[in-house]
């Protein structure tokens, strides 16, 4: 089977940089990405200090890597800085009137704001959550909309020192809950409303439920986003605040609080192996240092770029690459507060055209779920203005790559496949746009002082094993909210504590190229047989009439675990026995006869986090026949049900 891997692989088209990008980019040349690389490696110290060195310090460094007490690694330790300052005065000087952030709301209103006026309205929030009692080293709960104050409450708490947890807006009670407790916090952050596919979202009475039990939640300061439904929202006596009325007296300057390197920065939870979520802890001057740095080359800003990547605040992904990294760098974001398919699915289409974006990031998700809508949508629309194009979240399929540089990038624009975790921070593997041959499916090579490597289980380099992480890098996580054991075991205790280890498979390719096949725990064990389930979903999308597919394992008598497909087909087109034997024969011919899945199933849709990730623990129950348990993460709880009925019709 390895051997089929590799020839997998070593069939892939590749894809060369092109010299017009390169020659107007931060890294023109690979021989500089190279050099660079090597120096990131054996010197970190000169290479990371030179990076902080374009940013802001209060007080400079002792030393750039502090190794005494691994795993817990400190970075840039004495130093003082905040990375407010740094987002936002800091570009005041060179551009105070360019654009920093334009808003759309799924209605259509629009915002903008100048680096000036998100000067203003970050400091009036500061000054607003300090006159309600916040301080260094407080806890904030987040739950908005992806509406300016979204971006402007995370820069507030950072500039005033307080520890962000930026709870996505499509959780539930339980959820949020779940995370205020565990994390003691003493403000929510929330909105009247919303709006989703023409639906306002209820967002205060969410919290207002969530909230009960929450003994340590003294205030929750409201945003008013929709006039209309302001009037129904319950606003307790003491307790809630209307965030126009408690900042309308506050000054629009505030000193910035001098954080040290190591301070908390924010705490975002992420699922793990277990039920509850563990809170991600990230600090200020090594994040704040990776993700400037990463966002520099790897999104080649421009001062003349719209940079738009359509991730929510409530991921690591709209922490580090909507906010942070590109403000970091003084760049014009969008955000979108709405669904792709509102009021029409050319929307994102329409969104760029509108504002000329230059540089889109997305997840594969996405990008499968438009090729399955149709080309008509993008085509419709002016794209011309893109010029580079990213990928998020999970493996991406060669023929979603190539739909992606063909219809969206009109085969001009690079493409960067971004691997990376709400752990590590930063980007830790990418091409480098116009620099990097690319490989459609291939996240390619290493960004700076990121030294990866391939392991069996014995800790032996291999070409295709677990990803491992040799060395600290800035961003990297330093440790689980309240949880310090948790962070030793989970992540730095495989290999005697010599590598970070990621839950990802990876395979690396003769020239040193990695493809990130999927998170070991969707590693399925079929007689004997180590089946990727990404493999699986990569064949089966080669059939033409596929649009996205999940494979499972789930437990069998006589195999250990059987495999089970569940397939979406594209609009227009219907499951039969015919298509089904299809898809089989291109995964036997593919792959291998054995990894043929037991049951192949047709649905419309598959279960998905809001994130976009398929719950694959659901589709295994459904295969397993158990209860289908906690479906509060999921996007929409319906999908399920329909999905076990198809199953059963195959009985
Ligand atoms: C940034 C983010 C992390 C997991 C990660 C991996 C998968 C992310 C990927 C990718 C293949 C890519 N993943 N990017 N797999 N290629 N370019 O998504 O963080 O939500 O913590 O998820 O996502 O499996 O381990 P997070």
């Amino acid at each position: 089977m390895e051997e089929d891997k590799k020839s997998l692989i070593d069939q892939t088209q590749t894809f060369h940089p092109s010299h017009s990008f390169a020659s107007q980019a931060n890294l023109k040349s690979f021989d500089e990405y190279q050099r660079l690389y090597d120096e990131s490696i054996n010197s970190p110290d000169t290479f990371w200090g030179r990076a902080a060195n374009e940013l802001h310090w209060f007080e400079p460094w002792r030393s750039v890597l502090d190794q005494s007490d691994k795993p817990n690694f400190k970075w840039f330790s004495g130093a003082k800085t905040n990375i407010c300052y740094n987002c936002v005065d800091r570009n005041l000087e060179t551009r105070e009137n360019k654009l920093a952030l334009i808003f759309e709301g799924e209605p259509g209103d629009t915002r903008v704001f100048t680096y000036r006026q998100l000067f203003d309205e970050t400091c009036k929030f500061a000054n607003t959550l300090f006159s309600l009692g916040i301080r260094k080293g407080d806890r904030v709960a987040i739950y908005l909309p992806l509406i300016p104050e979204a971006v402007i409450s995370m820069l507030a708490c950072a500039r005033i020192g307080a520890i962000h947890s930026v709870i996505f807006g499509g959780f539930a009670a339980d959820s949020i809950r779940g995370r205020i407790l565990d994390s003691t916090c003493k403000l929510v952050i929330t909105s009247d409303g919303g709006y989703r596919r023409g639906k306002n979202l209820h967002m205060k009475t969410i919290i207002d439920d969530a909230v009960t039990g929450c003994s340590s939640v003294e205030k929750i300061l409201v945003i008013r986003r929709d006039n209309t439904s302001s009037q129904n929202v319950n606003m307790q006596e003491g307790r809630d605040v209307w965030y126009h009325e408690a900042s309308a007296d506050k000054l629009t300057t505030h000193e910035s609080e001098h954080m040290d390197a190591e301070d908390m920065l924010f705490l975002l939870y992420t699922s793990g192996t277990t039920g509850t979520p563990k809170g991600i802890v990230h600090t200020t001057a090594g994040y704040m240092v990776g993700t400037y740095l990463s966002t520099k080359y790897i999104f080649d800003i421009h001062d003349s770029d719209i940079y738009w990547c359509t991730a929510d605040v409530g991921w690591i992904t709209g922490h580090s690459y909507v906010v942070y990294g590109p403000l970091l760098n003084g760049a014009t974001i969008l955000i979108y507060e709405g669904a792709p398919d509102y009021p029409n699915k050319a929307r994102y289409w329409d969104l760029i055209e509108k504002y000329r974006v230059s540089i889109m990031y997305t997840a594969p998700t996405a990008i499968r779920t438009f090729m399955k809508w149709g080309d008509e949508f993008p085509n419709s629309k002016n794209l011309t203005s893109l010029r580079l194009l990213g990928s998020v979240g999970e493996p991406i399929n060669p023929a979603a790559w190539l739909w992606y540089h063909k219809v969206i990038g009109g085969e001009r624009c690079p493409i960067v496949d971004t691997w990376w975790q709400t752990e590590t921070g930063s980007i830790m593997i990418s091409p480098i746009p116009g620099v990097t041959i690319t490989k459609p499916g291939s996240a390619t090579l290493p960004f700076f002082g990121v030294d990866p490597a391939v392991l069996t289980d014995e800790g032996n380099e291999t070409d295709y094993g677990t990803l491992a992480i040799r060395k600290p890098w800035p961003a990297m996580l330093r440790g689980i909210y309240q949880n310090p054991g948790r962070y030793v075991t989970g992540y730095w205790s495989n290999w005697g504590g010599a590598y970070y280890y990621t839950s990802d498979g990876a395979i690396k390719d003769q020239n040193g190229y990695y493809w990130i096949i999927g998170r070991l725990d969707d590693i399925v064990n079929v007689a004997g047989h180590r089946i990727s389930t990404a493999e699986l979903e990569g064949a089966t999308i080669t059939h033409p009439w596929v649009a996205e597919s999940a494979f499972i394992g789930a437990d069998h008598d006589i195999k250990g675990q059987a495999l089970f497909g569940f397939v979406i087909l594209k609009a227009g087109f219907q499951g039969s026995d015919q298509v089904r034997a299809e898809i089989n024969e291109i995964i036997g011919r593919k792959l291998g006869r054995f990894e043929i899945p037991e049951r192949l199933v047709f649905v419309n849709d598959l279960p998905k986090t809001r994130s976009g990730k398929i719950m694959r623990r659901l589709l295994r129950n459904i295969a397993e026949r158990k209860e289908l348990g906690n479906t509060s993460t999921l996007a929409d709880p319906a999908v399920i049900d329909h999905i076990a009925e198809e199953f059963r019709k195959l009985d």
